[in-house]
């Protein structure tokens, strides 16, 4: 088994506490007020939390394997994607090179509540790596992965919103570290960022893109095309952000103002 926790940069809570046991099958069973979801992992939910267990319709035919490539596209693909899901998927690496080009062909999903996240190990440094992707207009183009493991996909859906979804192409590569062509978007080269490829409109765009936050160093001021500015800060939020009853900007002001109902 593993664990995966990730935090931003902005708000800092207390955490959390698991506690991890072994038991033969006969001896697991829910707490009371939780029920069990219909899957073959045993997991236990809070009883009314509906749309809180994972969704098995991930296996289908997300993964195409071609000479070249890898195919990786969301369910339904380019259909609307389906509600509910909690998706992993594992791609091998091929080994015929030492990197993994991973690139973003088509994106389309609900900002702030339909997530990808791929993660694998950072070319050439071999740490680990996630990069978050949600949006209907991801800023990531390519991201280039060690090819001494598996690239890891995994996609979780709310209940409100589906759209498009994604289609990912996944290649092997003979790579040096200081090349730069592999991140051109529409003839223009984007902004790179520790093996990530951005479109250039992510420098200083008030949004932290980069995992060492070096989009947004040395910005003397920060525009939020379509999107909420937050006081007296160089951080921009997406609309539906604003007035969702979580507070995301440093002083709060997106929860201000919101009116009744
Ligand atoms: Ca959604
Ligand atoms: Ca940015
Ligand atoms: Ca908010």
């Amino acid at each position: 088994m593993y664990l995966i926790f990730s935090s931003d940069t902005v708000f800092t809570y207390p955490g959390f506490s698991l506690r991890v046991e072994q038991v033969s099958p006969d001896q697991v069973s829910c707490n009371a007020g939780q029920t069990p979801c219909d899957y073959k992992d045993f997991i236990c939910v809070n009883e009314n939390s509906e749309g809180v267990c994972p969704d098995l319709e991930c296996d289908s035919d997300a993964v195409t394997f071609l000479d070249d490539a890898v195919i990786v596209k969301s369910p339904g693909y380019p259909q609307p994607y389906p509600a509910g899901l909690y998706c992993r998927w594992d791609v091998p690496s091929r080994g015929l090179a030492p990197a993994t080009l991973f690139r973003v062909l088509d994106f389309s999903t609900e900002a702030g509540e339909d997530v990808v996240q791929v993660s694998g190990l950072t070319f050439p440094g071999g740490e680990p790596a996630d990069y978050t992707l949600a949006g209907t207009t991801t800023k990531i183009r390519a991201v280039v992965f060690n090819a001494t493991t598996s690239v890891t996909v995994r996609f979780q859906t709310d209940f409100n919103i589906q759209l498009t979804g994604f289609h990912f192409n996944l290649i092997n590569v003979n790579f040096t570290e200081w090349e730069s062509d592999w991140c051109i978007t529409d003839k223009q080269t984007g902004f790179i960022c520790e093996g990530l490829c951005l479109v250039a409109s992510a420098k200083c765009d008030g949004f932290l893109d980069c995992l060492n936050g070096e989009d947004e160093n040395e910005c003397a001021e920060v525009y939020c095309p379509s999107s909420y500015h937050c006081s007296q800060t160089k951080t921009c939020i997406v609309s539906e952000q604003l007035c969702d009853g979580e507070i995301h900007c440093e002083h709060g002001d997106d929860e201000v103002e919101c009116g009744e109902g």
